[in-house]
């Protein structure tokens, strides 16, 4: 019972630069998209002022982590130039940086990886997977950085054409194990690795809903999943609902992941999803841990 807890912790450590997250406990990511474009709030924190502002709001609704993007991965967006997305980016990160917040650069791009990890970025979160640019797997490999390896098929210009899979879930665990040993011949540690699924990214709406159900399946990978399934358009497909009327199906489906083992949700809500994790989270547990209502019974 003691080796086997210890195991489950070391599973759950993921070193991200000098940091050091402990994900036996649900984190939650906050998306702040500095893009014209981005689905949901493009064009909302454009302005650096507005970025940052916006990033203190997160972290005091419970974002224990920051996801800074400059480019939209909406099916369909037109792809960002590096100058343009460093241009979006670095003014943001640089002034968060000052803070002792983690924060994490969604960018498929090794310059503007590289130069949010100078600037003081902690995680580098690839929707590629290392795929996109030769020279990310040793940016990330040299500083140490934590990596979001995540799964898409085709490309977002294309994936929402026909994605098709023999079993959607054997197929991705299939894909991590791929991209697992690429991230280990490039010199990336075990331990800096966290495996996302991809919801929308090359799936139709039965293949998020059944990642979703089947969730718990990834845990024989032995690495922590993230999971992004915040205001996305399967909650609109089976609630009928436009992208900004998406909390409560954000919430199940959040709620839905952590039960079934998610340890970081990557979401716009954060306010609402931390409770909704929290939740969750104890529920997994059967146990309120530090609530001082916990014995109480009210
Ligand atoms: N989803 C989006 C972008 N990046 N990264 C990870 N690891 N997982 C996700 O599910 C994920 C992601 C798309 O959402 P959003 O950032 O809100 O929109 P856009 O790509 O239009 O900026």
């Amino acid at each position: 019972m003691g080796d086997k807890s210890a195991t489950a912790n070391l599973r759950s450590i993921w070193r991200c630069r000098d940091r050091t997250l402990d994900l036996c406990r649900v984190h939650v990511m906050g998306i702040l998209n500095v893009t014209p474009d981005s689905f949901s709030d493009g064009g909302r924190y454009l302005d650096p002022d507005a970025a940052v502002a916006r990033a203190r709001e997160m972290v005091e609704s419970g974002a224990e982590i920051l996801d800074i993007g400059g480019e939209s991965t909406r099916p369909g967006a037109t792809p960002a130039t590096v100058e343009e997305e460093l241009r979006r980016v670095l003014p943001v990160v640089e002034r968060l940086a000052a803070s002792d917040l983690i924060l994490s650069v969604d960018t498929s791009k090794a310059a503007v990886a590289k130069a949010a990890l100078d600037a003081g970025a902690q995680i580098v979160n690839d929707i590629t997977a290392l795929r996109g640019d030769p020279d990310m797997a040793p940016v990330v490999a040299q500083y140490g950085a934590g990596v979001v390896l995540m799964h898409m098929q085709g490309t977002p210009r294309t994936m929402q054409k026909e994605p098709s899979y023999a079993d959607v879930v054997a197929d991705i665990a299939a894909f991590f194990e791929e991209r697992r040993a690429a991230a280990k011949d490039a010199g990336i540690a075990d331990d800096r690795i966290v495996f996302d699924p991809g919801i929308g990214f090359g799936k139709t709406v039965d293949h998020n809903l059944t990642i979703l159900k089947r969730l718990g399946e990834f845990e024989a990978l032995g690495r922590p999943l993230l999971l992004g399934p915040s205001r996305k358009r399967f909650i609109g497909a089976v609630l009928g609902t436009d992208v900004d009327d998406r909390l409560e199906g954000t919430a199940a489906a959040v709620a839905a992941g952590v039960l079934a083992g998610a340890a970081i949700v990557r979401v716009h809500d954060v306010k609402a999803m931390s409770r909704v994790a929290r939740m969750a989270e104890a529920i997994r547990r059967g146990a309120a841990a530090g609530s001082p209502a916990a014995d109480r019974g009210d």
